[in-house]
């Protein structure tokens, strides 16, 4: 397999950044996780677009261009041909010292790999998932924000844990006033009464893509769809309940918490989005 760090294509083994950079020493950085399908990259320029708003945010100065960035993970897929595969895409803070200043970082470092995709199994799609909240609170948006893609991912990672010591393999995260917030790596919606629901960003969570897209598909079907603030009452009670995520695509649930959700079955709305999703996933983005 071929890498691209600091600003080439290298073999997998040689592929390496220093253990002085702060994308290691403090998880420092940003990254996003993208999707090539039939050949070609699905969303790219929002991906890219996000990296760059995340980056902002950390005030860190991505060292390629937008333009730059798209070409090269476009290369990446073509020197590992690949056409179905998942991009992972960083930028680090770079080399500095071993204090906290970003300031004393030089070289933030883009990498770019482009590997096979592991697909969920069909199970969680034919028959949906029994998911969980979980204790460990979602970030405070004036912590770190969760609209931040950063390469920090313990709040995630710490009630991913959590769903897997309950047998899950997604969770639930609420956020501190006990809102929904979102899932470790997917955002959340629900259907009650043939109307969608969304958390809004401001409960904290991930900007999604996929969630983008779902609340598009469901639009050009006629269903409206709005961003309250959610409860897991709400959940509870929704008709459905489904979870949204570049990895993911859109996965039904059937139970949260030991409550059974709607009929206990993917919903027909669900279906209805996971078929108009793999549609478009396998006839848009950009030709690699
Ligand atoms: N929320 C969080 C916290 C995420 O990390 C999503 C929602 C979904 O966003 P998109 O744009 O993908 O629709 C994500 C992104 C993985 C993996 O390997 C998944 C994500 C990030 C990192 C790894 O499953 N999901």
């Amino acid at each position: 397999m071929k890498v691209f760090v600091d600003g080439k294509f290298v073999d997998e083994k040689k592929a390496m950044v220093s253990v002085f950079d702060h994308g290691l020493l403090y998880g420092d950085g940003v990254f996003e996780g993208i999707r090539a399908y039939n050949g070609r990259v699905f969303k790219l320029t929002e991906h890219v677009d996000r990296l760059f708003y995340s980056a902002k945010a950390i005030l860190l100065k991505v060292p390629l261009s937008h333009k730059a960035i798209c070409k090269a993970v476009c290369e990446a897929c073509r020197r590992n041909k690949i056409r179905d595969g998942y991009i992972r895409l960083v930028v680090t803070r770079g080399v500095g010292t071993l204090g906290l200043d970003p300031n004393r970082c030089s070289n933030p470092q883009v990498i770019i790999i482009a590997d096979k995709i592991q697909l969920y199994p069909k199970a969680f799609y034919e028959e949906g998932l029994n998911i969980v909240t979980v204790p460990t609170t979602r970030n405070h948006t004036n912590a770190v924000n969760p609209a931040i893609k950063s390469l920090n991912y313990l709040n995630n990672i710490l009630a991913k844990i959590e769903a897997t010591n309950a047998g899950c393999v997604e969770a639930i995260m609420l956020n501190h006033e006990g809102f929904v917030a979102e899932c470790t790596g997917d955002n959340v919606f629900m259907i009650k009464d043939d109307k969608m629901y969304t958390p809004p960003l401001a409960a904290g969570a991930l900007h999604g893509i996929t969630r983008e897209v779902a609340v598009d598909l469901a639009e050009a079907n006629g269903v409206k769809v709005s961003e309250p603030n959610l409860t897991r009452y709400d959940l509870y009670n929704a008709d459905e309940v489904f979870i949204t995520g570049t990895a993911a695509e859109v996965v039904p649930v059937v139970k949260i918490d030991g409550r059974q959700i709607g009929r206990g079955k993917p919903g027909k709305l669900t279906k209805k989005l996971m078929k108009a999703y793999h549609h478009l996933t396998n006839s848009s983005g950009q030709a690699i």
